[in-house]
């Protein structure tokens, strides 16, 4: 699986790529006053691909952990405009951190190439619009609904029962219509999964890469890491972050997404420079 085509602009999968994190909160890019400033946008994702990023994720929180819904409306004010400012400007591609449909059309059509749901497109009407989309499409597993997915996650076994969910999300893409050369597989590190699923999960990651599709993990600055490093504020996880990016590498991981990009760029790049010895 070399190249991955996200509406004209290529993901490179012979080698582990970076997935930068563009932080789109609602003031991230005003300028101190209500404009949305493009300058400030272009700037940040410029630094990010200076540091090594090979694709941008924005997104507009709708999605996390303990969060409440934002509006639909909300969602698309925060991120359409930003991808309008780059996506011209930049030669990597966008990904689009939602579950919702109308924010998938509305992203690609001003310039996102890829799709990151972390309701694996089990939303009202985001199978259709990524099916018709035609850009790749990250299918991530959740337990739960974010916001109460971390108040008591269960598993029997915790590796089959995520790898048996993607498996099933796969078998419903390509029976929509989505060609699995599309397809990125992501085991949702956070998303309804206690510490000793999370650790048990990137200990046994080379099973999610077994089903042999690309596979994305994003552990950056997140509560596991804290919960191994003596609770470590959300500041002190990077080296902690960087173990986790290694180990995934070393199992296989195709994306890796991340906060900290220079860091996490040239920890992988070792890595790989190891695994691809063997
Ligand atoms: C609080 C906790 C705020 C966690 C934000 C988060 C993933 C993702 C997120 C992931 C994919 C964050 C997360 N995590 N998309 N979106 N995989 N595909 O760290 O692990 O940004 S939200």
């Amino acid at each position: 699986m070399p190249i991955l085509d996200c509406a004209g602009k290529s993901i490179d999968l012979d080698r582990p790529q970076v997935m930068g994190i563009l932080n789109v909160t609602p003031d991230s890019f005003s300028d101190g006053g209500d404009f949305f400033n493009r300058d400030r946008a272009l700037e940040h994702a410029f630094k990010l691909i200076d540091e090594g990023a090979d694709i941008l994720d924005v997104g507009g929180e709708s999605t996390r952990p303990g969060a409440t819904a934002v509006s639909e409306q909300e969602e698309l004010d925060r991120v359409v405009p930003v991808i309008q400012a780059i996506a011209a400007e930049i030669p990597v591609p966008i990904s689009i951190d939602t579950n919702k449909a109308s924010v998938m059309r509305e992203a690609v059509a001003a310039g996102a190439g890829l799709i990151n749901d972390v309701m694996a497109l089990q939303g009202d009407g985001a199978m259709a619009a990524a099916q018709a989309l035609e850009v790749p499409v990250c299918l991530m597993h959740m337990q739960g609904q974010p916001r109460t997915m971390q108040q008591a996650p269960h598993y029997e076994d915790v590796v089959a029962e995520v790898v048996a969910f993607l498996q099933s999300r796969v078998e419903a893409c390509l029976s929509a219509g989505i060609a699995r050369h599309r397809l990125i597989l992501d085991p949702g590190f956070g998303f309804g999964k206690t510490l000793q699923h999370n650790l048990t999960l990137l200990s046994h990651l080379e099973q999610v890469c077994a089903l042999q599709l690309p596979v994305l993990v994003g552990v950056s600055r997140k509560s596991m890491i804290g919960g191994v490093l003596d609770n470590a504020p959300v500041d002190q996880r990077l080296y902690g972050g960087l173990a986790c990016a290694v180990l995934a590498v070393e199992r296989g991981a195709g994306i890796i997404r991340t906060h900290d990009v220079k860091p996490t760029a040239d920890v992988i790049r070792m890595a790989q420079a190891v695994v691809s010895t063997r």
